[in-house]
């Protein structure tokens, strides 16, 4: 009896946390369990990315799924996300509060801008941070991040012994882009203090952004777990390491301005700006974003880029870059430089577009919000309800790309792309109100560096490459992809061996 009692009871209880009303009509629901929605569901699975796909293909192209208590509206097509992310975008412009990732990482209330939800504090850093990465600032962080890229292939040149040994690329990649986004955001006097904090730096961000992902931390999905302090303490003590580094950061940047010794960057911008003044939580929120926004972006594109480079394809398309660069000027020494002052070169910079397509390395997107109801035909979604955008999934439909599942390194050079959508004409760079404000950086930096290491070297991979978009993520739960590393000889071409061991100098 009394069992019988507590089972009902049970039962009760469940059907009340599940059956919180949505609010959402007009889209398909995906049945889920009681307590938990569809969040074991997609757990399981391989990746949150794909089994959406999949139930798209069966429910229809947008879906309401729900993660514990919370719905949640996936657009999975190219059509279907501009309606939302782009013709709603006054709509979709806030962020969901995460709790692991507000309430227990951020203790200092200092959010990343891609983590804020919309109001004025937010309106103002995201317009410093674009002001700070537009194409005439991102012009201005040119000899830096010249410099930069030489520094990494000559670290590369010498631990290859100029290429006589294959090495793991993924490492200094990421070494790569912790220098250049330590250069770009705080200046080069920052060189004096940079060694010992780069170890600091790579091991808090990247137990960070584990926080950040969608699926990871049960305990924002599912409020009872929050009682159990597990994960919480953890993630406490990384964020004040990276909240003692940043001071150190901005404490210097901040002494370079006043003595006048400051280099070009984007923090330094910020500051010098009369039209911003930023109390000091704002401020420690642009500089972690400005520090950290590329830190696993763009090492997981430049990783597949030389994967694609070394596979069966790659000794082609590296042939064919190598002399359409040098099509576009006269000398190695000009192409060298050209490759980082501008973005001339249409097949260059389609290849690195189609990185971005074809390998989608933030599959789900950041979560979105929206601050007023959205009705679009059928479909009404009241306000406050969170959105994802299957960002991987848009990128591959077929409906806007022709053959999406081959990599097509001219395809955005021939305008095989759609007309519509966001500015790059794939989602890689998210679309919209929200979309990244640091794409004319990264851009530049993985032209640049592709296009340095086209023109000096050839690459080979002396182990399996996997460019498989799905398989190629070794993390398909976090937020953004964990490339395989693999082996690659780089061997300098031969004909320019020599002038380009003294242009890396
Ligand atoms: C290849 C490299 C990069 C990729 C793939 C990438 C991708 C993304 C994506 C998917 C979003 C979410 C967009 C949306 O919600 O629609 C985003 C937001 C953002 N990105 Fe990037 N990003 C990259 C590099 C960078 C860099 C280098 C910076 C700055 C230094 C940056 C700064 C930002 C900021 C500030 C936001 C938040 C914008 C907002 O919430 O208003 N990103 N990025
Ligand atoms: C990173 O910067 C350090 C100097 O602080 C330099 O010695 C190193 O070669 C750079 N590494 C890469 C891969 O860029
Ligand atoms: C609030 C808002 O912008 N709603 C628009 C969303 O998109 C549809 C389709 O374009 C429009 O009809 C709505 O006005």
């Amino acid at each position: 009896m009394l069992t019988l009692l507590s089972a009902t009871l049970l039962c009760a209880f469940a059907f009340y946390f599940t059956t919180r009303q949505s609010g959402v009509k007009g889209l398909p629901e995906v049945q889920g369990w009681p307590f938990v929605g569809n969040l074991l569901q997609l757990r399981r699975a391989r990746s949150f990315s794909n089994k959406l796909q999949s139930w798209s293909r069966k429910y229809g192209p947008n879906l309401l799924v729900k993660l514990g208590r919370r719905p949640v509206v996936v657009c999975n097509t190219f059509d279907g996300i501009c309606d939302f992310w782009i013709k709603n975008q006054t709509s979709l412009i806030s962020r969901p509060e995460l709790h692991t990732f507000h309430k227990v990482v951020c203790s200092s209330e200092a959010f990343t801008i891609g983590t804020s939800p919309w109001d004025q504090s937010c309106k103002a850093r995201r317009k410093a941070a674009a002001t700070a990465l537009n194409t005439n600032a991102v012009r201005s962080y040119v000899p830096a991040i010249s410099r930069e890229i030489n520094d990494a292939l000559r670290e590369i040149l010498t631990d290859s012994r100029r290429g006589v040994n294959a090495m793991a690329p993924k490492m200094y990649m990421k070494k790569f882009v912790l220098n250049v986004s330590l250069t770009c955001s705080f200046g080069t006097r920052i060189s004096t203090v940079r060694d010992e904090l780069l170890k600091e730096i790579v091991d808090v961000e990247e137990a960070l952004t584990r926080y950040r992902s969608h699926t990871n931390n049960l305990q924002d999905y599912l409020p009872f777990l929050r009682w159990l302090p597990s994960a919480s303490s953890d993630a406490k003590a990384y964020s004040e390491r990276r909240d003692a580094y940043m001071n150190r950061l901005i404490g210097q940047i901040k002494s370079d301005i006043k003595e006048g010794t400051d280099a070009p960057c984007s923090v330094g911008q910020v500051m010098k700006d009369p039209a911003f003044s930023f109390n000091d939580v704002e401020m420690m929120s642009l500089s972690i974003t400005l520090l950290s926004a590329g830190l696993d972006t763009i090492p997981a594109n430049l990783v597949q880029a030389i994967a694609v480079l070394c596979s069966k394809q790659g000794r082609m398309i590296q042939q064919d870059l190598h002399s359409e660069i040098m099509a576009h000027y006269p000398t190695l020494e000009q192409a060298w430089h050209g490759v980082v002052s501008e973005e001339i070169v249409p097949g260059l910079a389609s290849f690195v577009q189609e990185v971005l397509r074809f390998f989608s390395v933030v599959p789900m997107g950041f979560p979105r919000t929206n601050v007023e109801p959205v009705q679009l035909g059928d479909i009404r979604i009241p306000q406050n309800t969170w959105f994802y955008m299957n960002s991987r999934s848009g990128n591959f439909d077929p409906a806007a790309y022709s053959q999406p599942e081959e990599f097509q390194y001219r395809r955005f050079a021939e305008n095989k792309v759609p007309q519509t959508g966001p500015p790059m004409r794939h989602f890689g760079y998210g679309a919209g109100t929200r979309a990244c404000v640091g794409f004319h950086l990264a851009n530049r930096l993985m032209y640049g560096f592709m296009g340095r290491l086209i023109l000096g070297w050839e690459m080979q991979a002396q182990s399996e490459v996997d460019i498989d978009p799905e398989t190629y993520n070794t993390c398909p739960s976090s937020l953004v992809a964990e490339p395989k590393d693999f082996l690659c000889s780089f061997r300098l071409r031969q004909e320019a061996a020599d002038e380009v061991q003294t242009l890396v100098q």
